[in-house]
């Protein structure tokens, strides 16, 4: 065990059960042309944090701890998308319609895929989901359990909406999490300052956040 800095309190690192998890860095919430860029939203916010996540994802990958990969999308059909989030937005830029990059945050069009700088490597999990949060209606869970992870370290976008979903996810299911501050991000600043309080608060109510680096050491330690 590592005790590495983080707020609220130094957080207990087990470089034996931990496992990187990176939400969601796909084209359609990155680049420009994509859903994100359509909505309005300034890309390049989201496009600063992927030096540090492939750091992150790196320093994983040499532990040889697992790097599991999210993706938030939907079956070619939409059967996997509720009414409600289907009907969301303005027509035209709902989930399935016709964007830039192929049907909006459809699985197999290329705006659902992840950055190139950042590709999962062969053998790397990665959970395609309905939701904003990553275990519902997925099989992390049971990837989880029976790789014997107990601790996760969060990565990805956006910070206070899928992000911290999942974290507040796992954190019901028991799973001690830690978020990598410079390797996540919001489209509003403010958000996720706000978001990275929310989950440290009251004695990490839901977690810890401190910066890749530190990570990086705890898992080298
Ligand atoms: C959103 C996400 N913001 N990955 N998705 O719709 O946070």
């Amino acid at each position: 065990m590592a005790a590495i800095p983080a707020a609220p309190y130094p957080f207990a690192l087990d470089p034996e059960t931990v496992a990187l998890i990176v939400i969601d860095m796909q084209r359609d919430f990155l680049e420009h042309g994509g859903f994100g860029a359509s909505l309005g939203n300034d890309v390049t916010r989201l496009q600063a944090i992927v030096p540090a996540t492939a750091r992150l994802i790196r320093g994983f990958r040499a532990a040889g701890r697992p790097v599991i990969h999210t993706r938030e999308c939907h079956a070619p059909d939409l059967s996997d998308c509720s009414p409600a989030k289907l009907a969301r937005g303005k027509p035209g830029l709902r989930i399935g319609d016709a964007g830039a990059m192929g049907r909006i945050l459809v699985k197999g069009e290329p705006g659902a895929e992840i950055v190139a700088a950042l590709f999962p490597e062969p053998g790397e999990t990665v959970i395609d989901k309905p939701g904003k949060g990553a275990f519902y209606a997925t099989e992390l869970g049971d990837v989880l359990a029976r790789a014997g992870i107990t601790q996760l370290v969060f990565a990805g976008v956006t910070t206070e909406v899928c992000v911290q979903t999942t974290m507040r996810e796992a954190n019901d299911r028991g799973f001690e999490c830690l978020l990598a501050e410079d390797a996540t991000e919001s489209y509003f600043p403010e958000f996720k300052r706000a978001a990275i309080e929310m989950i440290t608060a009251q004695g990490a109510i839901v977690g810890w956040a401190t910066p890749v680096d530190a990570v990086l050491e705890g898992l080298a330690a």
